[in-house]
């Protein structure tokens, strides 16, 4: 594989603290050589196109700081604003502003003009996820001919909802300077299609994996995200996780836990989880103080309106239901905000009788594979998966459920908790095998295969002129 350029908003510090996405990620640059190129979630008064250079694990990182108003317009604004809900359908929460559209432009060419003298003639370059929608076309209009591709790490909307995006012919119009998109599963795949043929007149190939729009021919490939199986069984029966699981089998004295793990955002369906589990207690009293909730939820985006507002929702709804049922020796709902050691996230799984992974909307969903992976083979929990995670389309030996309905999920959790072990064993055993077979690295080698694939017959690069503001210095 050729040197690789990976783009995306933030760069992933490694380490640690580094996700299996990450970690990937940097499997990949370490082995083909390759730069890391992002925000560094750093402000500048006056944006100059300095980059910061960084060795870490062996991977070259190079990062830019924004001015206030790029961070204001592009990322709480047409990042989080606009796109991220109506990626997740949830068009009552987008916001459609000149300004931030303005914004991510903006920063869009900012990126490309930076990132332009770090791109070598045979360089692959991976441009990730939804804030960087246009920079392949901006790339081109400064003369970039190598291979670009580009993966989306959520939903992809279906067409009518798209609509309602101002701006979203020209959008899907400029990802047709990509040689390849990728998407989690088929139905984002089919969704994009469908915007290419009916609003852009577009054509699809009749086995669906290229899209023509004009003299554009883009390649489109389906492949699922996986996690690091091996990492995370091996972080389940470390030293911390398995103080973790005692520590929280112990405290929950005998009863089931079951667990959900997800960042606090209204996509991952936090506030009809809870509405289920009350559901679920008021069915069934006599289960009640046979099960405890711990929800981990670290909070985040919280400079957006909508995530502070889901933030007190839920601290309301844990407050009622806790209120409620709690008794003396016993409150149902554990609602935790912070975020927790990976080691111990595994320890938490496992210790766990059940995985709620109840997202409304999801690209994929990493925890619902993460909880799988952290079982005990002898005594494997169950996993209660949302139907609208694109987790689902692979991990059908869950039970699926429609998360918004609190008595589809008050049942689902009946069935789970009175699941027999060779049905548990049954089910985890093929969702496991699955969960190994299509891990992150096979992941990243569909992706970077096809990817290398693409023929590029384009005309030479022109000759652009090197960004006068881009003074490259490293530190
Ligand atoms: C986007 C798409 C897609 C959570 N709490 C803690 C913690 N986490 C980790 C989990 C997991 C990751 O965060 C969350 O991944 P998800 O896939 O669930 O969701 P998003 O963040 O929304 O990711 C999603 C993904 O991109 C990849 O393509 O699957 O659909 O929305 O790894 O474990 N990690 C630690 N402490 C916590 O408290 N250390």
């Amino acid at each position: 594989m050729s040197r690789l350029i990976v783009i995306s908003n933030r760069v992933s510090a490694g380490g640690g603290a580094a996700g299996g996405l990450a970690v990937a990620l940097m499997a990949a640059l370490r082995e083909n050589g390759g730069i890391w190129f992002g925000w560094s979630g750093g402000r500048t008064d006056q944006f100059t196109g300095h980059i910061n250079f960084h060795i870490e694990d062996d991977v070259r990182t190079a990062t830019i700081d924004l001015e206030d108003q790029d961070i204001e317009e592009y990322y709480n604004g047409y990042a989080n604003r606009t796109l991220w809900p109506l990626f997740h359908y949830r068009i009552d929460l987008a916001e459609y502003e000149r300004s931030f559209a303005g914004g991510y432009r903006r920063v869009n060419e900012r990126f490309a003009e930076t990132v332009l003298p770090l791109i070598e003639a045979e360089d692959s370059v991976w441009v990730q996820d939804y804030h960087m929608l246009p920079l392949g076309a901006d790339l081109r209009e400064r003369g970039v001919t190598n291979r670009i591709g580009f993966f989306l790490h959520i939903p992809w909307p279906p067409r009518k909802l798209l609509m309602t995006l101002p701006e979203a012919r020209e959008m899907v119009e400029m990802l047709f300077a990509y040689d390849l998109m990728g998407f989690h599963t088929q139905e984002w795949l089919d969704s994009f299609c469908d915007f290419v043929r009916e609003e852009l007149g577009g054509t699809i190939s009749d086995d669906g994996t290229t899209a023509t729009l004009g003299d554009r021919t883009l390649k489109l490939i389906a492949c699922p995200v996986g996690i690091d199986a091996r990492e995370f069984a091996d972080l389940a029966a470390s030293g911390t996780a398995r103080t973790t699981f005692r520590r929280v089998k112990d405290s929950a004295v005998g009863r089931a836990l079951m667990v959900g793990v997800d960042r606090l955002d209204y996509s991952k369906g936090l506030e009809e989880r809870f509405l289920g589990y009350e559901r679920f207690l008021t069915e069934h009293p006599e289960e009640r103080k046979e099960v405890v909730l711990l929800q981990i939820a670290p909070p985040s985006r919280g400079a957006v309106e909508s995530y502070q507002r889901i933030r007190t929702t839920l601290e309301g709804l844990a407050g009622r239901i806790n209120g409620a049922y709690a008794g003396l020796d016993w409150v149902p709902i554990r609602y935790v905000n912070q975020a927790y050691a990976r080691d111990m996230l595994a320890g938490v799984y496992r210790a766990s009788r059940i995985g709620l992974v109840t997202p409304l909307m999801d690209g994929m969903n990493l925890v619902a594979k993460e909880y799988i992976a952290a079982q005990d083979p002898a005594d494997p929990g169950v996993l209660i998966l949302s139907r609208f995670a694109g987790a689902a389309s692979q991990m059908k030996e869950a039970i699926l459920v429609n998360p918004h309905s609190a008595e589809e999920l008050s049942d689902a959790m009946l069935q789970a908790l009175v699941m027999p072990l060779e049905e548990r064993k049954r089910r985890w055993t093929i969702m496991m095998e699955d969960v190994q077979k299509r891990d992150v690295m096979w992941w990243l080698n569909e992706f970077t295969t096809a990817l290398d694939a693409c023929g590029r017959d384009e005309p030479s690069p022109k000759v652009v002129a090197l960004p006068t503001k881009g003074a490259v210095k490293t530190s």
